[in-house]
């Protein structure tokens, strides 16, 4: 377009700008108003309030709507939270759970050992009292702090049966108190009561027959059973006579001797037998019979009994098993019997030398109390003995004791009868007269 062409249409804009402010001048609102009704007026008015107010309701429920939203994030994320913490929870009280099964099982484990362990303990106790007896009695001491067996003991297992039932003990028996009285010279009488009363060995004696007290406690035993059971005992060990096991008849042993020897014959079992119910307080005695020693017992029984200070000892078989109290073997019935009670009694040996001087005897006498009581008021006696038995310038000594293991040396000076045919006698005599121990010359002729 050509440069005039532009300058009209600019003139014919500012023209036509000029004709619409003429005709807004014409059509102001008061025209507007006069032209629409009124009521329409106040409707539109109303409707675009309501608009407005709709509006406004609108943006506040929105704004409220997105409150909400807020709020229920706000809620899920606490439940959530919440849910987590459970979960943790519910982890954490299985874990517990878990924990508190194992703990119990523990705990029982522990109960168990602890039990195990008790028994252990009481068993040990035992045993350590055992030893520390022994090594008491081994000793006569007691130790500080005893941590090993004692030595100088020989161990000695029995086994036997009585009731029904099989019942076992293990001895511990003092070395030195075997040897003691195996080296022991045998005591030349047919009294075995010293071999009972002797002291030495009260004290292990006693042990054993704390072995028997405890059986007959759980037992609940009458006097009759414990003393059945003793008997039991001693009647299971092996019969050995004399002549095998010592090398010579008649040798008497003491209980420790039957004890470790596993066995001996009837005067050995009878003194074991007579050691073991005298140290619990039965009266007790030895029956001593023709060839044959017993034991005698004061318990409420029936059968063979002897008569002894008015008190009923009823005999008790000590060799072979299933001998009953009362029981006498056939093969010593009808024959008289000595009975020895179970007391201390001196029991003399005596050696001497004489030697003759223009018809007076000096004569030496070494007199040695080998039993187990004292002698009291004990004399010495010499005298010429003729072969019709009369007895010729007879002398004593002054009253003597003898204390246990004691010995005195004793001079008598007596006149020598003439021409006769005689032998010198010498006796211990006790108070009452009774010879205590007697030995005589080979017979000769005097001048
Ligand atoms: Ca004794
Ligand atoms: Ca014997």
């Amino acid at each position: 377009m050509s440069g005039k062409t532009y300058a009209l249409m600019l003139i014919g804009i500012i023209l036509g700008g000029c004709v619409g402010y003429a005709t807004s001048l014409v059509y102001i609102p008061e025209a507007v108003d006069s032209y629409f009704p009124t009521n329409y007026r106040a409707r539109f008015d109303g409707l675009t309030q309501m608009y407005q107010d709709l509006s406004g309701m609108y943006d506040a429920t929105v704004s409220e709507i997105e409150g909400l939203g807020v709020e229920i994030e706000g809620l899920h994320a606490s439940i959530e939270a919440l849910q987590g913490q459970y979960d943790d929870l519910d982890e954490a009280h299985t874990d517990l759970e878990g924990d508190n099964t194992a703990l119990q099982e523990a705990y029982s484990a522990l109960t168990d050992e602890h039990e195990a362990r008790g028994e252990t303990l009481n068993e040990t106790q035992e045993s350590y009292d055992a030893l520390l007896m022994q090594y008491m009695i081994v000793t006569g001491t007691a130790p500080f702090t005893p941590q090993t067996p004692p030595e100088g003991t020989i161990r000695k297992d029995f086994t036997w049966a009585y009731g029904g039932e099989t019942w076992a003990i293990t001895l511990y028996i003092p070395e030195h108190l075997y040897d003691y009285y195996s080296d022991r010279t045998r005591v030349p009488t047919a009294d075995y009561s010293v071999y009972v009363t002797h002291p030495l060995d009260d004290e292990y004696i006693s042990t054993i027959i704390g072995e028997f007290d405890d059986i007959a406690t759980a037992e609940g035993y009458d006097d009759v059973q414990v003393v059945e059971l003793v008997v039991a005992f001693v009647q299971s060990l092996p019969y050995t006579s004399d002549d095998v096991t010592t090398g010579f008849d008649e040798y008497a042993r003491y209980p420790l001797e039957t004890l470790v020897d596993g066995g001996g014959d009837c005067e050995d079992t009878s003194i074991l037998t007579s050691a073991l119910l005298d140290g619990m307080g039965y009266g007790t005695v030895l029956v001593n019979l023709p060839e044959h020693v017993g034991v005698g017992v004061d318990v409420d029984h029936y059968g063979t009994y002897w008569l002894y200070e008015d008190v009923k000892y009823y005999y008790v078989e000590t060799t072979g098993e299933g001998w009953e109290i009362g029981a006498l073997p056939e093969a010593h019935q009808g024959h008289s019997a000595t009975v020895d009670p179970i007391i201390p009694v001196p029991i003399i040996t005596h050696d001497w030398t004489g030697s003759t001087l223009s018809h007076r005897l000096t004569l030496v006498a070494d007199i040695q109390n080998v039993g187990t009581g004292e002698a009291k008021d004990f004399k010495l006696f010499v005298a010429y003995e003729g072969d019709e038995g009369d007895i010729w310038n007879a002398v004593e000594s002054t009253f003597f004791d003898l204390a246990v293991g004691e010995e005195i040396i004793i001079n008598l000076v007596a006149n020598e009868p003439r021409g006769v045919h005689t032998r010198i006698v010498v006796r211990v005599i006790d108070a009452w007269g009774d010879v205590m121990d007697e030995s005589a010359s080979t017979w000769f002729d005097t001048s």
